[in-house]
């Protein structure tokens, strides 16, 4: 009896320890975007927007709507759906195989998936019927690991270990378009637009005056910049120049102050789904008016003072030098 008893309870054991390693190791996960939030990046400015539509592209199809993972011991499936169809075109940017020339003429949509497992992170990435994993080492994805049916693309692929556990998704998608083929530099015709699930935080890149003195009725540059696809465009912008005149809702503004003294200015971005961000700096206003430039950044007045010391310090050598 007592035998059969402890035998119970050790199968019973046994059952429950199998039951939490099997939940630990099996992970169903799904991750949903919002629409038209496909984003251009201007490689210039940073600025981020939003586009609903392209000449080279149906923007749609690159749209993110939902990602998925799902895990059973050591088989990993994710799926990407998007709004529109999964787009065939061009191929994965290939840094070694291309070496002499990788970005001559580019013209493709790729579409990754990131997934963070307990004991590594994989890169998942498909361009027109090819695929990769990288993880520890980059392999090639056979043609049955991946398949397309209209909105949604589906890639098995195989973890390193069965003891791996999920830990984090995230899926992007891009369309990239670029023709250096005549050793033109001229980047007008770049066209770079992306979706990103899930979307990261609004983070405020930098908000600065160019200036950090000036004088009254300067007009000063102020400068804000996002984090390229953080948070959920379109922005509205808003600097507060920090002396109760007209704030401004440009992102890059001028301003000129009336009044004399130090101010804290701050910049402000909220994103669609009413998140916001916002960071300061303070500038120093003098009463001394005419200049038409910017004043002295303290950075500059500083230098000025070191090659002042510099030069008297040198001048006092070569004077002990010729005396001796
Ligand atoms: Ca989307
Ligand atoms: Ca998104």
């Amino acid at each position: 009896m007592k035998h059969s008893n402890l035998m119970l309870i050790t199968m019973m054991i046994s059952s429950l320890l199998l039951i939490a390693t099997f939940s630990a190791q099996a992970a169903d996960v799904t991750i949903t975007d919002i629409i038209d939030d496909v984003s251009s990046v201007d490689y210039t400015t940073q600025e981020t927007t939003v586009v609903t539509s392209h000449p080279d592209i149906d923007v749609q199809n690159i749209d993110i709507v939902k990602a998925t993972y799902t895990q059973q011991g050591t088989q990993a499936t994710v799926t990407l759906q998007v709004r529109g169809s999964i787009e065939d075109r061009g191929k994965i940017i290939d840094l070694y195989n291309d070496a002499e020339n990788p970005f001559q003429a580019l013209n493709f949509v790729e579409y990754d998936f990131q997934v963070t497992t307990s004991e590594q992170d994989y890169t998942i990435s498909y361009a027109n019927q090819t695929g990769q994993v990288g993880g520890v080492e980059t392999t090639n994805l056979s043609s049955s690991d991946f398949t397309v049916v209209g909105d949604t693309l589906t890639i098995v692929f195989t973890l390193a270990s069965a003891t791996e556990v999920y830990e984090n998704l995230s899926v992007t998608s891009m369309f990239v378009k670029m023709n250096l083929s005549e050793g033109d530099m001229d980047l007008t015709g770049f066209v770079y637009l992306s979706d990103i699930a899930p979307n990261p935080a609004l983070e405020i890149m930098e908000a600065y005056a160019e200036v950090t003195v000036a004088a009254i009725g300067d007009n000063i540059q102020f400068n804000g910049s996002i984090i390229p696809l953080t948070g959920q465009p379109p922005y509205q912008y808003h600097w507060d120049f920090g002396d109760q005149g007209t704030p401004s809702t440009l992102l890059n503004p001028t301003h000129a102050y009336t009044k004399a003294g130090e101010f804290t200015y701050t910049f402000t971005v909220t994103d669609q789904a009413d998140d916001t961000a916002s960071q300061t700096g303070t500038i120093t206003i003098s009463s001394e008016g005419g200049s038409n430039g910017s004043g002295l950044s303290s950075q500059m007045i500083m230098f000025l003072a070191i090659l002042a010391i510099v030069i008297v310090v040198g001048v006092v050598i070569i004077i002990w030098i010729i005396r001796r």
